[in-house]
Formats: structure tokens, C-alpha cells, sequence
């Protein structure tokens, strides 16, 4: 297998410096195969080239990784780091091979993003805190497990500005994440302009958890995070929270309100579940086609997320109905819908699971098995495993632990196809990981709780299962603090993990 390969890799460069070893060992998510040459190695320098062949997708993956990288682009052949797409090339979608050898550096893929990936995994060959660095003579055949990779970020309970935005992506791409999953919307506060309902932001957008100013993107702040996701292959997948969590566009908006129901106030707590929009009545759908329509039309990419989770205040029935509509109002703008697992009987095309195996009801299994079986994907989520905000243990002063803490091994050592007894063979679209903000105000909090987890989030959803092992991980996971430190990023020296 692979690590038994990079095993064999390590042990061969005998003559090298203890630390070209480590660096060795250092690839997460782990590739598939990884063949050690019998070449010579190549020394990359900060004038080393990397070209691109095969046009403008290859230019693209070439110029972000050369940024990446610190190292000039270059016209033409010759040695260097070469980014070639070929679509003859043998490799699967979002693939890669990478090759290494005396004369330089070659990745070949039949997509731009297998070209980036590769490009991901040479950033963690090289050393990156030096002037050159050296690239052992070897192949790398990789391509993901999953054709969805998340990771989610609460901007609604927190706001976060589209730098610190742009931050988590740049986290994500490293680790090969290909969606993330914006959570636009909440109790505490709505963060992304519509112009048909201006008080969204004008009024709704002024909160959040704690006191604090909140904040919203413009339509033109939501356009520049989607380009910048979409520059490291990363599609972004808004999320309005329906009919829950709206207490904030409830106060902007009274009228979303059934008659009778309280006078809807700001929140700036981390209660859930208490607010609804009226279901019964026309002009809240009128509302959900205006504000769908709105984010769709910014949005590139396939999906919308339409919530659906801890409505605890509506009828099941009136939940189920309102659901259909609101799934049937993002197809009609275009998009497939994504939802919560409450959703289940609605469902939409892609169903995420975000409830812990014990605290799901068994209506709940059933129905997510249900839609499984008849063509809704799913999207796993599970919180004692995915969710990012959980303490890793009782020592951690941030985050929640409603699901249990979640440590680096149990962030890893899961498996997403057989996680739901019943989910039928491939089913599983993918595995998202989820960073909810109740208790994070900060970049530096955030990076506190995704750092180590999202990156073992990541191997779970790009590693094949039989590759997978938490001993072998935990030693790859340690090494990257290294690149973690060149980027500046901080990170938690959880229990479990052989830190240097
Ligand atoms: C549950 S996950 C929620 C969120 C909270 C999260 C905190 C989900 C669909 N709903 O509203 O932020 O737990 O861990």
C-alpha cells in the first residue's frame, strides 16, 4: 500500500539530513501510491521555473502554485516544475501523477484541478522554509475518494470579513477540500446582501453572538470569495437556513412571522431552535423565491443548502411541506438542493447527516435511508466525528460539547460509507467538515479548532478506507506544522498526536 511505499521511501534516503526524512512522510491527504525512483533527486531554488503545457487550465493551476510556492513562472520547456494537462492522461477525475526526477518536476492530469492537487502535494515534498529544497526521485499516482470534500464555516453566529474567509480556503486547498459550505444565515444574524429585501443586512446583519457589530458580504464581497475559491478548485456552496434559524430575518422582516407568534427581537445568544418563519402563509414563500433567487444567481456553482435543521417549534407536517416547496424553489432557480438530515422524507438531492448515530431518532435513520434508496446523495457530516467546534477534550477552553469532545483520533477514525447502518453502497457522496462559530469570534480561534482536525477531516474524505491507518497519520499530521508555521497559522497541540 501506500504508506508501506512511503515507508519504503523514507528508509531509502539514508544519506539525506534527518530532517528530508520527515519531509518525506510528510503528505496528508495520503496519495494512493507513492513509487520510489531510482533517479537522481532534483533541487528546487527560488529561481527554479514551473511552466504550464496544455492551456489556460494549466496556466492557472501553474500560476496559483508558483505563488504558493514563492518561485517565478516561465514560457516554454525545459527543466523545472512542469504542470501538464493532457486529457489522454490516464488519470481520473480530479487526479494527478507526479513525477520526480533528476531534471525536474512533472505533474500530469486530465483536469485543472488534478493539476492543482499535485500541485498541493509538492508544496508538502518541498521545504518551504528554506532557499532550495530537494524532491527524492519518485511517482505519485492519487486521485480522491470522494467527489465532494467539504468544510463549512458558520459566518452567521461570528461574522467573518472575506480575508478571513479567504484564510480557511487557503487552509482547505492544501488539504485538498473542493466545497465549502457557507453558512450565510441565523438566529444572530443574515450576512449576505439581497437587494429585493434590503433590511436583511440593513437591519438583520448588525448582530451577532455576544454583543458584537456582526457584519454582511455585498453582493460584489460574496463574488470575490467565490473567485478566490474557485482559483484552488474550491466551489462554494451558500447556505440560507430555512424555516429555522431566522430569527434575525425575522427582524427585519416582521411579516415572516405567523400572527399571534411573539415580537421577534435581535439575538445575540447560542440558544436554538426557537424561531420559524409562518409557513402558512404565501408571502413567506414569496420571501424564499426572493432570497433564493438572489444567492443563486451569484452562485457558480451547482448547489444551494436550504437548512432545515432543529425547526423544534412547527408541526412535523407543516416542516415536511414547507421543506418540498423550498427544495422545489431551488431547483426552479437552477441549483440541486442541499439539506439537513430532518429533511430526509423531502428528498433533496444531497442530504447532509449531521446528527450523531445515538442522538438520531429512528424516524430520522429510516427516512435518511429511505431517501438514500431512492437517488438522494448523501453528505456526511456526523458531529462526533466532522464537527469542528467540538472540544477536543476537557481541556479546551473554546467550543461546544453537545456531541461529545471530538479528539484528533476520533476526527479521524471513522468510516463515512458505513458510518449510518442501512446507507446503501454508494450513496455517499462525500464528507464535510463544519465549523460552527457559538464560540469563535477570531481568526486565530478558528484556526485553533480546525488545526488538526480539518486536515484528518481530509484524509477521511480523499484516502481510500484500506490505506487508512491513525498510527501512520498521526506521524504525517505532526509534520505539518512546519508548513503550518511558514503560512503563520496557529494550531492545537491536541492529546494523541506526536508533535515535534
Ligand atoms: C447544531 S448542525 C446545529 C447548529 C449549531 C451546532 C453547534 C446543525 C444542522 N445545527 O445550529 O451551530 O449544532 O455545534
Amino acid at each position: 500500500g501506500a504508506a508501506a511505499a512511503l515507508m519504503a521511501l523514507v528508509a531509502g534516503c539514508s544519506d539525506g539530513p534527518a530532517v528530508s526524512k520527515a519531509r518525506a512522510i510528510t503528505i496528508v491527504p495520503l496519495p494512493d501510491v507513492v513509487t520510489a525512483g531510482s533517479g537522481g533527486s532534483f533541487t528546487v531554488t527560488a529561481s527554479t521555473p514551473v511552466r504550464a503545457k496544455g492551456g489556460a487550465d494549466a496556466q492557472a493551476a501553474a500560476s496559483v502554485v508558483a505563488v504558493q510556492l514563492h518561485l517565478p513562472t516561465a514560457g516554454g520547456s525545459g527543466s523545472g516544475i512542469t504542470f501538464r494537462l493532457d486529457p489522454a492522461a490516464g488519470t481520473r477525475p480530479e487526479g494527478y501523477r507526479l513525477t520526480s526526477g533528476s531534471s525536474g518536476v512533472l505533474i500530469t492530469a486530465r483536469d485543472g484541478a488534478g493539476l492543482f492537487y499535485g500541485g498541493q502535494t509538492l508544496r508538502q515534498l518541498l521545504v518551504v522554509d528554506g532557499r532550495s529544497s530537494t524532491v527524492q526521485s519518485l511517482q505519485i499516482d492519487d486521485s480522491p475518494r470522494y467527489a465532494y470534500r467539504g468544510a463549512g464555516l458558520d459566518v452567521a453566529r461570528h461574522f467573518f470579513t472575506v480575508a478571513q474567509v479567504e484564510q480557511y480556503i487557503d487552509e482547505m486547498a492544501l488539504y485538498k477540500f473542493n466545497h465549502l459550505h457557507l453558512h450565510l444565515t441565523d438566529d444572530q444574524g443574515w450576512r449576505i446582501a439581497v437587494s429585493s429585501r434590503p433590511r436583511l443586512t440593513s437591519v438583520g446583519a448588525g448582530t451577532e453572538v455576544g454583543g458584537g457589530p456582526g457584519g454582511s458580504y455585498t453582493a460584489a464581497d460574496y463574488r470575490a470569495i467565490v473567485r478566490y475559491a474557485a482559483a484552488r478548485h474550491v466551489t462554494v456552496v451558500p447556505e440560507l437556513d430555512l424555516p429555522g434559524h431566522t430569527n434575525a430575518a425575522i427582524v427585519s422582516y416582521p411579516e415572516l412571522a405567523c400572527p399571534g407568534d411573539p415580537t421577534a427581537v435581535p439575538y445575540t445568544g447560542i440558544g436554538v431552535g426557537f424561531s420559524r418563519v409562518c409557513t402558512s402563509k404565501e408571502s413567506t414563500y414569496r420571501f424564499v423565491d426572493d432570497v433564493v433567487a438572489a444567492v443563486a444567481e451569484l452562485t457558480p456553482g451547482p448547489l444551494i443548502h436550504l437548512g432545515g435543521d432543529e425547526t423544534k417549534t412547527l408541526a412535523p407536517a407543516d416542516y415536511q411541506a414547507f421543506m418540498r416547496r423550498a427544495i422545489a424553489v431551488g431547483r426552479a432557480h437552477g441549483k440541486q438542493v442541499v439539506a439537513w438530515d430532518e429533511a430526509a422524507a423531502d428528498r433533496p438531492d444531497l442530504l447532509q447527516v449531521w446528527h450523531p448515530q445515538n442522538q438520531m431518532t429512528s424516524e430520522v435513520v429510516t427516512d435518511v435511508t429511505a431517501a438514500a434508496r431512492h437517488g438522494s446523495k448523501l453528505l456526511m457530516s456526523p458531529a462526533d466525528h466532522a464537527y469542528l467546534d467540538q472540544k477536543y477534550d476537557a481541556s479546551t477552553s473554546l467550543g461546544l460539547d453537545w456531541a461529545g469532545f471530538v479528539g484528533v483520533e476520533q476526527s479521524y477514525d471513522w468510516n463515512p460509507d458505513t458510518y449510518l447502518p442501512g446507507t446503501p453502497a454508494g450513496s455517499v457522496a462525500g464528507v464535510e467538515a463544519f465549523l460552527w462559530t457559538e464560540t469563535l469570534g477570531t481568526p486565530q480561534q478558528l484556526q485553533l479548532m480546525a488545526l488538526p482536525r480539518l486536515p484528518a477531516l481530509a484524509e477521511v474524505a480523499w484516502t481510500p478506507q484500506r490505506l487508512r491507518s491513525w498510527s501512520d497519520f498521526s506521524i504525517r499530521l505532526a509534520a505539518q506544522t512546519r508548513l503550518w508555521q511558514a503560512q503563520g497559522w496557529t494550531y492545537t497541540r491536541a492529546a494523541g498526536v506526536p508533535w515535534q
